[in-house]
């Protein structure tokens, strides 16, 4: 099995998360989203996805023994949940997977996407805003993200986000966490929030797959 990833790339973070959890061992490319204008960009990468954006993950499929590459976090991530063993982060019952699921769609799906280096490339390059404007931009956008997602834990949270156990919801939020953390954002007004991942991070998938423990970190 094989990531491709960049240590800074939530989308990365979260599936290293995901592999952690789920005890499975990967070999790692590092893709880095800067250097040589994005080597995410480059004509070798963009045959794994040509979507352009990491992460890409190559595994032989367990049943079939089928090479697989996969893109998008979030289906990579199911799909290492149905096929390996390991604890569930996608409940069976359909109710609680629908719970978990929005959760996971608030991080990955609405607030991520606009806050993605091309997207802030765009906003500094071609629209010419200054760093104050794309920090108000973050700052914003974030906001509005930890509002709801604050709201919705007085409903779901237990020790975590939904109950308990640790689902894809904890998976999606710590490395939106760690972004909104580098771009200082205040969270102290999310209590329940900051709960969820205090009693998250100490866990070790979560330790091992923090930005800062991969080999690419600092580069
Ligand atoms: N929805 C995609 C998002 C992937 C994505 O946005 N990746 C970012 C890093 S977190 C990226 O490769 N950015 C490169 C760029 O913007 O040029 C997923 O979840 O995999």
């Amino acid at each position: 099995m094989k990531l491709h990833g960049y240590w800074r790339s939530s989308a990365s973070y979260r599936v290293r998360i995901a592999l952690a959890l789920k005890g499975l061992e990967y070999e790692y490319s590092s893709i880095h989203l800067l250097k040589s204008g994005g080597e995410q960009k480059s004509a070798e990468y963009s045959r794994l996805n040509p979507a352009k954006l990491v992460p890409t993950l190559e595994v032989t499929d367990p049943n079939t023994g089928e090479h697989l590459t996969l893109n998008q976090s979030l289906a990579i991530i199911e799909y290492l949940d149905a096929s390996f063993p390991g604890p569930r982060l996608v409940p069976e019952s359909p109710v609680d997977a629908a719970v978990v699921r929005t959760l996971a769609l608030d991080m990955a799906a609405d607030l991520q996407p606009i806050a993605n280096l091309r997207v802030l490339q765009y906003l500094t390059g071609e629209l010419e805003q200054p760093d104050e404007q794309k920090q108000a931009w973050i700052a914003h956008w974030v906001t509005q993200a930890f509002q709801a997602f604050e709201t919705r834990l007085q409903k779901t949270a237990g020790k975590y986000c939904v109950g308990d156990n640790v689902t894809l919801a904890d998976v999606c939020l710590i490395p939106q966490v760690y972004n909104a953390k580098r771009f200082n954002v205040d969270l102290t007004p999310y209590p329940r929030l900051l709960s969820v991942v205090e009693a998250l991070e100490v866990l070790p998938a979560f330790v091992a797959a923090r930005p800062e423990n991969q080999i690419d970190a600092n580069t």
